[in-house]
């Protein structure tokens, strides 16, 4: 029988990020294998249908020939998916150099890259022109895909210039923008040289989001001291015009995680890794093997607790998923050489002929292999420098219905926001602090673990990424008729 609800005609939504949800890898002149991306975005937009949603992006591929884009784009098509073609020399500029050499660590608290700064000025300018040239072709394909009636929602900040090109096609474009990141402190955005005008492109769209209220005030705040605008409670105003400026905390899909462990190979997988580590607690980290994620300081952690608390050597294993990103940037080679050599070293010093305290692998899991693991694991290691979110503790609350493990968290990580009264918090940089967190979650009383879990499980489960994308597509809407009103007053 139909549901009331299915009679509503579903909103239409342009999703627009730097990536589709899907990779694709060319198998021959015009065939194409396509592969979902592992990443946060992903996951929390793969879970919502109550749109009808169309992702544009870029597919992570170079297709030079027509042939070849014709054929990608027919592929794509079936996936709702909708491609931007960049070449070779865009992306090593836009993605690789703008985004994520200036931008993702700028955001993170990490400062510009020092060589840049100080060596060419010339480097970054023709970084930023690229980045501004990809973002008018995202814009262009947006612009003709676009139907009246659409709202467009454009994700992060590879996009940041986005918004202005999309208002300069059409102004009654209704356009939402959300970043993904932390949005860090005014005293850092006003480091970068082209600080003014991404404010200001940004500034164009109807709506604009971050994860938590401290961002929101961030970026409000860089708005007042660096375009000296007026910052009001609800946004932004630039001669008379508002952007609303909010908090959306986004979540997972809750359900997937929880109705995975209940399928057959689920529970044959959580056989098989309890019988793999019976007699030890296990510790979980799972990252995208990143600065940000604070991998290294983890694992520092980890050996100072062992280093410390002897008997637990043989009674503890540290289970480190790491799947490497950006790997063509040289600080993540660099990142990964560091993390190989203190695990060689810890499993060297601690280990023993049968068994290693560390077990570390650097690749993606798939679904069901990562609840299993999640389903299994005593204590989660968030140790994140900083984090727009986290939606590693998020996923690891979902899969402890049972088990009931503890999460140490780092205060630098926005969920920290969300999940602080149940989880560990902790500072990532202070590794004996850390050390002692481990400790504790170790030996932590069954009705302490208990109270813990129900708080963050109730968060996790009532705050999905569903409740996020319709609480912001439905505020991005709601500014349409607010507008309307205004012109009709
Ligand atoms: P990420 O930095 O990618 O996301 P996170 O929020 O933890 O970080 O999401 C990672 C996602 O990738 C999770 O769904 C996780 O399961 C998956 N993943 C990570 N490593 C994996 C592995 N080895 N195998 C399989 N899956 C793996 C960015 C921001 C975050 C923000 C999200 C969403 O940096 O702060 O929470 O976007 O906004």
């Amino acid at each position: 029988s139909e549901r009331p609800d299915d009679r509503v005609p579903k909103q239409h939504l342009l999703v627009v990020a730097n990536r589709l949800p899907v990779s694709a890898v060319r198998r021959g002149k015009d065939s194409w294998a396509l592969e979902i991306s592992v990443g946060g975005l992903v996951s929390a937009l793969l879970g919502i249908n109550e749109f009808e949603a169309r992702w544009i992006g870029w597919a992570g591929v170079n297709v030079p020939d027509e042939v070849g884009q014709r054929s990608l784009t027919k592929a794509l098509a079936e996936k709702r998916c909708i491609p931007v073609f960049l070449d070779e020399e865009t992306v090593h500029q836009y993605y690789n150099g703008y985004c994520n050499n200036i931008l993702w660590p700028l955001f993170h608290y990490l400062g510009l890259p020092q060589e840049d700064r100080l060596a060419t000025t010339r480097s970054f300018q023709s970084q930023f022109a690229a980045y501004k040239k990809a973002n008018q072709m995202f814009a262009d394909v947006v612009n003709e895909h676009y139907k009246e009636g659409d709202v467009v929602w454009c994700h992060d900040y590879h996009l940041m210039f986005l918004p202005k090109c999309l208002k300069e096609y059409n102004n009654k474009m209704k356009v939402g923008w959300f970043l993904h990141t932390p949005f860090p402190s005014s005293e850092i955005h006003r480091t970068l040289p082209s600080r003014s005008e991404l404010l200001k492109s940004v500034l164009a769209a109807d709506l604009v989001g971050f994860h938590t209220y401290d961002y929101a005030r961030h970026f409000v705040s860089a708005c007042t001291r660096i375009l000296g605008l007026e910052g009001t409670p609800d946004g932004v105003e630039d001669q008379g015009k508002l952007t609303r400026v909010a908090a959306f905390p986004i979540g997972i899909d809750s359900d997937r995680f929880i109705q995975a462990l209940e399928l057959p190979q689920v529970k044959d997988h959580i056989k098989e890794l309890r019988d793999r580590f019976s007699g030890r607690m296990v510790m979980l980290g799972v990252d995208r093997l990143d600065m940000i994620k604070g991998i290294p300081q983890k694992i520092l952690a980890f050996e100072k607790f062992l280093e410390e608390n002897p008997i637990w050597r043989d009674k503890v294993v540290l289970v480190q998923i790491a799947v490497p990103t950006r790997t063509d940037v040289p600080e993540y080679q660099k990142l990964s050489c560091q993390v190989h050599e203190i695990v060689g070293r810890i499993n060297g010093r601690f280990g023993s002929l049968t068994t290693v305290p560390i077990h570390h692998l650097d690749r993606s899991l798939d679904f069901h292999a990562l609840c299993a693991l999640y389903a299994v694991t005593d204590v989660a290691l968030v140790t994140s420098l900083r984090d727009g979110m986290n939606l590693v503790s998020y996923e690891f609350v979902a899969c402890q219905a049972s088990k009931k493990g503890v999460l140490i968290l780092s205060e630098f990580a926005g969920a920290a926001q969300s999940l602080g009264a149940g989880a560990i918090l902790v500072n990532p940089w202070n590794v004996t602090e850390v050390a002692a967190s481990i400790g504790y979650a170790l030996t932590m009383p069954a009705d302490e673990r208990e109270k813990r879990h129900r708080h963050n499980f109730m968060h996790v489960t009532t705050h999905t990424s569903q409740e996020w994308a319709e609480t912001f597509v439905s505020e991005l809407k709601d500014t349409i008729v607010e507008a309307q009103l205004r012109t009709r007053q």
